[in-house]
């Protein structure tokens, strides 16, 4: 397939063949003079400077917190280039407009999701996330999917990487705070693996509401294909975040709670909490022997994975730990202390002696626990054997060496720590290019700062992030650059461009329009072909087309309280040429990019006329791209 980040011009073709090559070059020693002239001025210098008309060597994607969306970089650059909505409602796109949109936001939602979707219009408005991955085959990204979790209203999503949009949503049954998500990695994704962050009754029906003693939660695992939820570990103590290996046989989440504990000081009581390993292998035929329950009126299994199962393995790890990475070797996860200034290194290997009844004590899997400073949160690698690590608390990056961990930890002397550099401030997530892959480069790192405090200019109270850009290629980490992020990322995965190929234009043929498809055919409309008002009783179809800078309808007219619905392709094959649909005073507006169709239902319930615009500038003859509805009493 051609890199879809090529444009047509030929001088733009030159260069990515060259910077193509400065790819291998790197690994492989081929010299700069054997490349064009162009390509060598372009490279990214080691001050991320891209300049500009040049393009990033990858891709960030980040979650946005309590924003409810995913949003794309590219790295070096630190450039926003997309939000992708999600969760959230978005007037750009018709996010949460749309009838496509809103089918997406509603169909996947647990009974009791729907109750409060229906109760405010059909969508839950509110959506906060914490954790993007990518479809994994064989170790490494393969760019179909990105899947991300919602903490506000549990669910999981899908969004498609050829285009950038999300294409399904689910919420998880019987949890609450869909936290933890990670996926995956061999032979390929396969499962998504979810925590449930918070401990429930179960249940929650109004029963045990008064004793916590009574309360639990539950690790799931959907499959990413479907969506559908396979099926769900009921678990002792709580679920932060969770990681997988790379072969398919473990996943692996943290516990901050394992007192069982409903407020803060009962939370923090015991000194060591644990990581609970999941056998997969074990959960799933334990699945097929029906050797599992169901929770009220949910249908998915679940398995009994508490203290004692041989499904699960819990070990002790000081003290509420919380991010939990896998060494991009496959060999070790880290758990990272947090409230400990240590992080535990696992042996993968281990596991299975563990399993196999080979090792008694589940400490015995722990192959080193560095101590590393204040508050470690999460840690990524380098691929050449380094770790790096957030401390919240010291506001630093701490490196360190993995093997110089088990070494020091034999030994009793051995120091690990390479370097420490400080952040600015109060880091959590960190994540250096393809880390969370077998193909980690060691190139670059983010740092996201929870706190900018004084490095950007004073916009209130509410300030934003400060993700910041550090070069690891090097024996020395170097800050090279601020980057401010608004409400709020809490991490990010960093991914070679050449993984992805996104779309130039919609595909027409997609499946993402058989409904809108079907129902034309029934109208005896061509979608594309036609421009046509259909009467069917009091609901109304209108199809039209869209060109620059046309509609292909400029007036129709409906009866007061017709459902009306407005379905327009946007026939334009031109790169770019995104048109859009607003409908003014009737508080609708949605995007239709080249070759994409797009439908949105009303209530026409204001007599009266009404312009509609296209509010995407797409043409000089923009203004000019209106229509008439009119409304008779
Ligand atoms: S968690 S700052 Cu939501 Cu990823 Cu660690
Ligand atoms: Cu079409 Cu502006």
């Amino acid at each position: 397939m051609s890199d879809s980040n090529d444009k047509s011009g030929v001088s733009r073709r030159k260069f990515l063949v060259a910077s193509g090559l400065t790819g291998i070059a790197a690994g492989g020693g081929m010299t700069a003079a054997l490349l064009p002239m162009a390509a060598q001025s372009s490279e990214p210098g080691a001050d991320g400077y891209v300049a500009p008309g040049e393009l990033d060597d990858y891709y960030g994607f980040y979650s946005s917190g309590q924003s409810g969306e995913v949003r794309v970089y590219g790295i070096p650059s630190m450039r926003e280039l997309k939000r992708i909505p999600v969760f959230n409602y978005f007037p750009a796109t018709g996010w949460g407009v749309t009838n496509e949109s809103r089918k997406i936001l509603y169909e996947g939602l647990t009974p009791q999701g729907k109750r409060r979707a229906d109760k405010q219009g059909g969508i839950l408005r509110n959506g906060d996330t914490h954790h993007p991955h990518m479809s994994y085959t064989d170790g490494t990204y393969d760019g179909r999917y990105l899947f991300i979790n919602d903490k506000a209203n549990s669910r999981v999503a899908r969004i498609r990487m050829d285009l950038m949009v999300c294409d399904k949503i689910v919420q998880i049954p019987n949890v609450q705070a869909v936290h933890g998500l990670r996926l995956q990695k061999f032979p390929r994704t396969g499962y998504v693996f979810c925590n449930g962050e918070f401990m429930i009754p179960q249940p929650n029906d109004g029963r045990d509401m008064y004793d916590p003693s009574k309360y639990y939660t539950l690790f799931s695992a959907l499959d990413g294909d479907t969506m559908e939820v396979k099926w769900q570990v009921k678990v002792s103590g709580n679920l932060d975040n969770t990681n997988a290996d790379y072969a398919g046989r473990y996943a692996f989440s943290t516990c901050y709670n394992s007192e069982n504990g409903v407020v803060l000081g009962e939370m923090m009581r015991a000194e060591r909490d644990h990581v609970v390993v999941f056998n997969i292998a074990r959960i799933e035929e334990a699945v097929k022997q029906g050797k599992f329950t169901t929770i009220g009126d949910s249908k998915v299994p679940v398995v009994d994975g508490t203290k004692g199962s041989d499904l699960t393995l819990y070990i002790p790890i000081p003290k509420g730990p919380h991010g939990i990475n896998t060494s991009p070797d496959g060999k070790y996860f880290i758990a990272n202390g947090k409230l400990s200034p240590t992080v535990s290194v696992v042996e993968i290997a281990k596991l299975d002696e563990y399993f196999d009844g080979k090792l008694k004590e589940p400490r015995d899997v722990v192959v080193a626990e560095p101590e590393l400073g204040l508050g470690p949160l999460h840690t990524t690698f380098d691929g050449r054997g380094n770790a790096y690590t957030t401390l919240f608390i010291d506001s630093q990056v701490a490196k360190w060496n993995l093997e110089d961990a088990i070494k020091g930890f034999k030994d009793g002397k051995t120091n690990p720590i390479r370097q420490k550099l400080d952040v600015h401030y109060q880091p959590g997530h960190l994540n250096a290019s393809m880390a969370e892959t077998k193909e980690a480069d060691g190139k670059w790192l983010i740092s996201l700062n929870k706190f900018s405090k004084d490095r950007f200019l004073n916009v209130g109270p509410l300030k934003p992030e400060c993700d910041q850009l550090i070069d690891i290629s090097g024996d020395e980490m170097k800050l090279v650059h601020d980057g401010p992020t608004y409400s709020e990322p809490h991490d990010c995965i960093v991914v070679r461009r050449d993984v992805l190929h996104p779309s130039r234009l919609y595909d027409p043929n997609d499946p993402m329009f058989d409904d809108l498809k079907a129902q034309a055919k029934k109208d005896g409309v061509e979608i594309g072909k036609d421009n046509k008002v259909i009467r069917d009783g009091n609901k109304v179809r209108l199809y039209m087309m869209s060109y620059a800078p046309n509609y292909g309808i400029t007036d129709f007219k409906v009866k007061q309280g017709d459902e009306v619905t407005i379905i327009i392709k946007n026939i334009d094959e031109i790169e770019d040429v995104t048109h859009g649909f607003t409908l003014t005073n009737y508080d609708i507006q949605m995007e239709i990019s080249p070759q994409q169709t797009v439908s949105v239902t009303f209530i026409a319930d204001e007599v009266g006329m009404f312009w509609y615009y296209c509010q995407w500038f797409c043409h000089a003859l923009h203004m000019e791209m209106r229509g008439r509805m009119m409304v008779e009493a």
